[in-house]
């Protein structure tokens, strides 16, 4: 019997699969339909220090090859997310979990993580550094002082497991620059990648979305092999003890199954579980499965990081 359990850190998981935060989790009711899928964790919608309700509607659209947000960190703020697995993590036969946070400027990312710190909360944290769609806010990790800046003081009083959810990065010397910073940390994971920032999706002679004159982050096959090269450079780069979550462009046991080779610990799919539903994880398990039956693969290990290339 072939296995697609893994580990992050200490935890681990029946399943390598999960929603990617933003998409089927912005409420306990979502948070517990994954809960209850074939999925062996979830992660909440990135909460910050208030409840927000995000952008104005239309803010995301399906589209041939994936799909295109700027929701604007619609969410409930976090401690309902924290109390939400916090209240979970006590039932004996619970999943691990993460919690996705960030706060809209530094000084409440800190209030929100010293919150966490002090909390019962035990299971991992995800410090979103990569949303693309609050006007007037960058993308943080594109900014490497700033990111090197956050992790030295958040490291300074957060001993829980934290990883970190990055945008994609699209030349070799950021490779470069973005994990020599990382490797100075105690990070458990870091997450690749969040949607390709600042798309345009054009439907006759109009935009799809409303806020930003219709700019939004880019998911689904549109953004695989962004997200297997950042995979994969980040894993031949970090320190082995930061573990990589493989996000973007999964809707197949094949593409899971890439991920994985490019060196991803647990996958992560988000515009195929918007559009598919939590079935989705059973659906990609079994086509994952197949794939390691037919390769005589037992476990993730089996094949984890092995890409080959050509000499
Ligand atoms: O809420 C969003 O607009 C959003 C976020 Br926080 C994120 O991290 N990634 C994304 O594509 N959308």
């Amino acid at each position: 019997m072939v296995s697609t359990a893994t580990h992050i850190g200490d935890f681990t998981f029946d399943n390598c699969l999960m929603n990617a935060a933003g998409v089927y989790c912005m409420t306990k009711e979502e948070l517990a339909d994954i809960e209850a899928s074939a999925a062996g964790s979830f992660v909440t919608k990135t909460g910050t220090l208030e409840a927000r309700l995000g952008n104005p509607e239309p803010r995301y659209a399906d589209t041939q090859l994936g799909s295109i947000n700027s929701m604007g960190l619609p969410n409930q703020g976090f401690h309902y997310y924290l109390d939400y697995v916090t209240e979970l993590q006590k039932a004996p036969d619970s999943k691990n979990h993460f919690l996705s946070l960030v706060g809209m400027s530094q000084e409440e990312t800190h209030t929100i993580l010293k919150t966490v710190q002090e909390s019962d909360y035990e299971d991992l944290v995800e410090l979103n550094l990569s949303c693309p769609n609050v006007p007037g806010k960058p993308q943080i990790a594109y900014d490497f002082e700033t990111t090197d800046q956050i992790l030295s003081q958040v490291f300074s009083y957060f001993t829980k497991p934290l990883g970190i959810k990055l945008p994609p990065y699209f030349d070799i010397a950021h490779f470069d620059l973005a994990a020599a910073i990382f490797n100075k940390y105690p990070l458990t994971f870091v997450n690749c990648i969040n949607s390709v920032g600042n798309g345009l999706v054009i439907e006759d002679e109009t935009v799809v979305i409303k806020p930003k004159n219709g700019f939004g982050g880019i998911g689904g096959d549109y953004v695989k092999p962004t997200a297997l090269a950042n995979v994969h450079a980040f894993y031949q780069r970090l320190n082995p003890s930061i573990q990589i979550i493989g996000t973007g462009g999964v809707k197949s046991g094949r593409d899971a199954f890439e991920h994985i080779l490019c060196g991803a610990s647990m996958v992560q799919i988000g515009t195929a579980l918007h559009q598919e539903g939590p079935a989705v994880f059973e659906r990609i398990t079994k086509e994952l499965q197949a794939i390691m039956v037919e390769k005589g693969y037992q476990t993730l290990e089996d094949f984890r990081g092995k890409l080959n290339y050509i000499d």
